[in-house]
């Protein structure tokens, strides 16, 4: 997509406040940070198992992070490293788990696609594409039934609007009117492969709203507050008892699919041409566009760099779990710290 001439002109709408601006900001520093930092551990061989970076998608994850209330439920892919820390998992915890460390968020027995955590309503990383979209809507039924105020946000690529599941749980959620907001980071590419030359319809999401009965709704996904606005709406929707909405929101990723992979596939400039609507980079300009001042979002900036460098520390410190954490938390146990 290119550059928005919208966004500008959106942003400078001042109904956001400067205390939420300073917010957003400072997520998408915490979440572009910690995961360079996690890149670069990985090529010190200090992350163990596969990892999928959401590094040029930060401001999805801080636009609804940041709309969202304590209590509502975020569901993630595998890509969840952002989607986790937006929503105040601490960079430590994050890296921890990556480095199969005992002060990891799962004491290392996850690894990056299984960060979970119930405490900040992180309802899991789902590595099934599309698994994840008929689970939220199981979590949205039962606040539904219970006359529950949450939310429940299903995070997902563009390529998991063709596998069925998808297309089951939209419909499942449109007859429900289930309190349930998908949103679609439409990064260009499944794995490997381009979206559109696999897809009938242009926008993946967007275009198969209809066939739903909701909105048709695409929006710049590297604007963090079109991002949030557009979650406050769809929120407010859902607490209204008036259903799901699905979001495609438009954005690009820096890095390859997985650790694994160099992105040799994508045309020359590409990266380049998205990289000049960078979201942290855009974000950066829009706070100077509302008067903050240069040295306050440098604090913002070197406070974080703090944050990353005393967690990596941490981790590299921190023991390996003991051996006896294996057979907890498994269904060896009865199973019983997950039930309610
Ligand atoms: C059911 C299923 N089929 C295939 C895969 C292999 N797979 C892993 S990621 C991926 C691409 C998904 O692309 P997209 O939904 O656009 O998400 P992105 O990785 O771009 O965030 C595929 C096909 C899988 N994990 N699950
Ligand atoms: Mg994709």
């Amino acid at each position: 997509m290119k550059p928005s001439k919208q966004s500008t002109a959106a942003g400078l709408n001042d109904d956001i406040g400067e205390a939420k601006r300073l917010a957003l900001y400072r997520s998408q520093v915490r979440l572009r940070d910690a995961e360079q930092r996690a890149f670069d551990l990985f090529l010190q061989n200090l992350v163990k198992g596969t990892s999928h970076l959401s590094l040029g998608q930060e401001a999805i994850a801080a636009g609804f992070a940041e709309a969202m209330e304590k209590g509502d439920l975020s569901f993630c892919t595998y890509r969840g490293h952002a989607h986790t820390l937006a929503r105040g998992v601490s960079v430590e915890k994050v890296l921890g788990e990556l480095m199969q460390r005992d002060n990891g968020l799962m004491r290392g027995k996850g690894g990056s696609m299984h960060l979970t955590s119930e405490e900040h309503g992180v309802m899991g990383c789902y590595a099934i594409i599309g698994a994840h979209l008929p689970i939220a809507c199981g979590a949205a039924w039962r606040a539904q039934y219970k006359g529950h105020k949450d939310v429940s946000v299903a995070f997902f690529g563009d390529g998991t609007t063709n596998i069925g599941a998808f297309h089951e749980a939209l419909n499942f959620a449109a007859v429900w009117k289930l309190p349930v907001v998908f949103v679609c980071e439409n990064n260009l590419y499944m794995e490997y492969t381009p979206i559109g030359d696999v897809t009938a319809v242009p926008q993946p999401a967007a275009d198969r709203a209809s066939a739903y009965g909701l909105e048709r709704i695409l929006i710049d996904g590297n604007d963090a507050d079109i991002v949030y606005r557009t979650a406050q709406k769809a929120f407010a929707k859902a607490r209204a008892g008036e259903g799901p909405s699905l979001i495609e929101c438009l954005t690009y990723r820096h890095s390859g699919h997985s650790r694994a992979d160099p992105a040799k596939y994508r045309p020359e400039g590409e990266l380049e041409k998205w990289k000049e609507h960078d979201p942290v980079k855009l974000y950066r300009e829009r706070l100077k566009q509302f008067g903050v001042k240069e040295d306050v979002i440098a604090k913002i900036e070197s406070d974080i760099r703090r944050e990353v460098d005393e967690a990596t520390e941490a981790c590299k410190a921190a023991p390996l779990p003991p051996a006896e954490i294996l057979t907890t938390d498994v269904y060896a146990d009865g199973g019983w710290a997950w039930r309610n």
